[in-house]
């Protein structure tokens, strides 16, 4: 909840025959209003960062109006967003025009492959741990070769199918990280089977 002072709206002359005594007057109507701020109406309220007249994020100003996005400057009523950053750095958190996948880690497409790349290593390292639990329980010889090979397909799959889609910062490594992900899951059997 927010107060707005709005403008004089009301101005009153006393004249000769007015009711009032004295010189002519002029008044000032002040009022306030309870009205919340609204984020799109291109006015920057006390609680906004910026109103860029758009409930849209991804152009410096958030689709709440709470936030400056990373890399935008914004200024002014409408607010004016402009980036900040114009250079292609990685690991400064933006993707400037002009920048792409192969100059620039921060840009979408770099991101979501990482993003994807890490998804299918977890999930393999999911259904390899699960095999075994389940093995455990009841054990299966062929079922667990069957289940650890479901998860390697499923992780190669997934992998190489991010890789076509292109934009990645490292592609062909699918050898190198189902073999750190099966360390890691033979470590935790080793672990966990130590008496
Ligand atoms: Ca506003
Ligand atoms: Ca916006
Ligand atoms: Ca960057």
């Amino acid at each position: 909840m927010s107060f707005y002072c709005i403008p004089p709206t009301f101005d009153a002359t006393i004249d000769s025959a007015g009711d009032l005594p004295g010189p002519s007057v002029e008044m000032m109507w002040v009022g306030v209003s309870l009205l919340p701020t609204v984020c799109g109406d291109g006015l920057v309220g006390i609680d906004e960062r910026c109103d860029d007249g758009n409930n849209t994020p991804g152009d410096g100003c958030n689709a709440t109006c709470q936030e400056v996005e990373p890399c935008f400057t914004c200024a002014g009523d409408p607010s004016t967003c402009t980036r900040s950053i114009v250079t292609c750095t990685d690991g400064d958190g933006c993707c400037p025009a002009g920048c792409g996948s192969t100059t620039d880690d921060d840009c979408p497409r770099a991101v979501s492959c990482k993003q994807a790349k890490a998804k299918a290593a977890g999930k393999k390292a999911e259904g390899l741990l699960k095999a075994f639990g389940k093995n455990e329980k009841r054990p299966n010889a062929l079922k667990l070769a069957q289940d650890i090979s479901k998860a390697q397909s499923k992780f190669t799959r997934q992998y190489t199918r991010e890789e076509s889609k292109g934009g990645c910062q490292t592609i062909g490594d699918v050898d190198a990280m189902e073999a750190k992900v099966d360390a890691f899951v033979w470590d935790v059997i080793d672990e966990i089977c130590l008496p």
